[in-house]
This record gives C-alpha cells, sequence and structure tokens, in this order.
C-alpha cells in the first residue's frame, strides 16, 4: 500500500513563493511508487485548495499553484470528511506555518504531520522565549535586552540606557516574533538605536535588541525523535571581502562550506549544544541549529530554525548529504519520524480509567 502523503504548501505569507520551490523539488525527490502525493495548496488569500494526486515530479511550480475553479476545487471544511491523507508535510514559513498553528490543525485532525510540534515551533518562534529556554539549559548566547511596545511607548530613554548599560554597539534589533528577516537592523549609535526599533515595532509588539559580535556563523542540523543525531558542521560565508549585513540578508552574496573547519573538540561541543538546545524545546523530527564561533574558538547558541529552508542547496539538506544522507533519504526519515511521534501519541492516556 502507498502512503499517502499530503503536501501542504503556500500560504499567507512572503515566502509563498519559497514554498512552492520547496514544494516542487520534495514533489521531485519522492518515490511515486512508495507515495500518492496530494496537492494541498494555501493561496495568498488563505485559501485551503486539494489538488488531483500527483503521477509524476512536478517540474514547474506554475502546476502546483491551483486554482479554485480549475481541477478539483476543495476547501479544508470538505478536506476533514473523509480523503485523509496519512502523513502531512507542512511546507510552510512564518505566521500560521511555523508558528504552531497549523501543526495545531493537524492534531485536531490527528494526522501525523512532519517536523516539530505545537509547542516547538512557537516556542522556537518567539526569540525572547527561545532565549530564555536556552539560558534554563545553560547554553551560551550573546547578552541581549528586551522590550514591548508599550514600555517602549512610555519609557524610552530608560530602555535605551539599559540597552547602553548591558549592551555595547554595535547591537542588532529584531522583531521577537519574525521568522524572516524583516525588520531587523543593525545600530551602531543611540540614534541609529532608536530608529532601529521604531521600526522593528511596526513587525511585532515585542522586540529584541542582541550584541553585536565578530564571529563565524556556524550551523548544524538535527534529526531524530527522543535519540536526535546531529550533521557535520556548515558555514555561512559572506563572498565580500567584509561582513556586510545587508548584503547578507538582501543580497544573499554568500557561500556555504561544508564541513566547516574547526577542531574536533570544538565541533563535538557545538554537538552537544545542538542537541541540547533541541531537547529544551522539545524538539521532533528536526531543527537547524546556528552558532556564532569566535576567532578563539568561543561558541554561542544564535537560534534554531524549526522549519529550516528545505530546497536540494538549502543549508539542512547539504549538511545531511555531506553526513552521508540523500534528500530524497532525509525525506524519508522526516516522515517517519512524523509516524513513530504520532504512534507513540496514540498510546497516550487521556482519562484516569
Ligand atoms: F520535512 C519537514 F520537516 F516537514 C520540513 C518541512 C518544511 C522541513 C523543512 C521545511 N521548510 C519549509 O517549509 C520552508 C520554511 C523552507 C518553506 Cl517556505
Amino acid at each position: 500500500m502507498k502512503k499517502r502523503l499530503g503536501l501542504v504548501y503556500g500560504g499567507k505569507s512572503a515566502e509563498h513563493e519559497v514554498s512552492l520551490s520547496t514544494a516542487r523539488a520534495v514533489t521531485e525527490a519522492l518515490d511515486l511508487d512508495k507515495y500518492e502525493v496530494l496537492p494541498i495548496y494555501i493561496t495568498m488569500q488563505g485559501e485551503w485548495l486539494k489538488g488531483d494526486p500527483l503521477t509524476g515530479p512536478v517540474s514547474n511550480i506554475e502546476a502546483l499553484r491551483l486554482k479554485s475553479e480549475q481541477p478539483k476545487p476543495d476547501h479544508i471544511e470538505s478536506f476533514l470528511q473523509g480523503d485523509m491523507p496519512d502523513v502531512i508535510l507542512p511546507l510552510l514559513h512564518g505566521t500560521n506555518g511555523e508558528d504552531g498553528t497549523v501543526q495545531g490543525l493537524f492534531e485536531v485532525l490527528n494526522i501525523p504531520y512532519a517536523g516539530n510540534g505545537v509547542l516547538a515551533s512557537s516556542a522556537g518562534m518567539d526569540k525572547v522565549v527561545m532565549k530564555q529556554l536556552f539560558a534554563q539549559a545553560g547554553l551560551a548566547q550573546v547578552a541581549y535586552v528586551h522590550f514591548i511596545r508599550s514600555m517602549w511607548k512610555e519609557h524610552a530613554e530608560q530602555l535605551l540606557d539599559q540597552a547602553e548599560q548591558e549592551l555595547s554597539y554595535p547591537m542588532f534589533v529584531k522583531p521577537a516574533n519574525l521568522g524572516s528577516s524583516v525588520g531587523i537592523s543593525k545600530a551602531d549609535d543611540r540614534e541609529s538605536l532608536e530608529k532601529a526599533i521604531e521600526l522593528a515595532l511596526k513587525f511585532d509588539r515585542k522586540i529584541i535588541v542582541e550584541q553585536g559580535i565578530v564571529a563565524r556563523e556556524i550551523e548544524m542540523a538535527v534529526l531524530g525523535n527522543d535519540h536526535p543525531k546531529v550533521s557535520v558542521a556548515g558555514e555561512i560565508r559572506p563572498v565580500a571581502d567584509f561582513y556586510d549585513y545587508e548584503a547578507k540578508y538582501k543580497d544573499q552574496s554568500t557561500e556555504l562550506s561544508i564541513p566547516a573547519e574547526m577542531p574536533d573538540t570544538v565541533a563535538e561541543h557545538m554537538k552537544d549544544m545542538a542537541i541540547r538546545a533541541f531537547k529544551v524545546l522539545d524538539c521532533s523530527g528536526l531543527v537547524r541549529a546556528d552558532f556564532f564561533v569566535t576567532a578563539d574558538d568561543e561558541v554561542w547558541i544564535n537560534e534554531v530554525n524549526t522549519l529550516p529552508g528545505f530546497t536540494p542547496t538549502s543549508m539542512f539538506p547539504l549538511l545531511w548529504q555531506k553526513s552521508g544522507l540523500t534528500y530524497s533519504e532525509l525525506i524519508d526519515q522526516l516522515i517517519e519520524l512524523a509516524v513513530e511521534r504520532h504512534t507513540e501519541k496514540q498510546q497516550l492516556q487521556y482519562t484516569m480509567d
């Protein structure tokens, strides 16, 4: 029997197109003798549309952009009545995609889904909550301050003083609850700090100001449920001579080097930190752990990403490839892990009798 695999992609998000390209790459990698692939497209307007099962890989993302009147109009309400996939691959970014809300929908439907559950997804979406959990797990991280909009409205000068007392320039100002890089800026003095805060507050009511440091950016991929495995390390290097924040986030002029060069002892220390981060957030399936490593090999955890970039040329799949797992094998494993977690959960008792 083929497994019925629901691919959920698109979404009311700035990353809609990224999601479509990811879904296309995934369809190309899936063994259609093993899976019946059911495309489930969420439009930019938030409408859920179901397509016919795929008969082959999708060569063009346009074929995935289902139309209401076209192949088979269907909405989430009727989707609930039968025709259920055996397992879901949620390829969605940002609000409703990786913040735990869509994961909650799959929990209610009682369908296994790949990747992190509700708690890890939502905790990982809030940079402040994530850092508080990291601190709890004793993970080294850069200094930061955080506050909500109303505090800023009432005590802006005190908050600027606090940031300047606890941190030094440059600082990075970020909305606490965003998956992407919108609203993020660098501050080199009090004036630019104030501007950066005003900007970040347009995107979120909660913001974080982080200490900027001179360090390499190194990432590791974690895969598993209760006994997660860690990949080799990968480094993100700006191609320009100097480190330019704009270049990194706007033009993506970076290159990856895998495996990243570092002493074995440092790599082992980072693997241990990646596992501790995975566990303290109660992750399942996968996570990409992002670190700063200074010239004297001091390691700081920056953040974890519960739904990392997932095309064959993204860091997460590349790290596994270098660790001996192909893109197709990686997807198979994530599906197996989803089913494993769901099966374990089915055995839980919900009442006292
Ligand atoms: F396979 C998983 F674990 F379910 C999975 C799902 C989605 C891994 C990675 C992603 N990533 C994304 O969906 C994306 C945020 C790159 C798409 Cl926009």
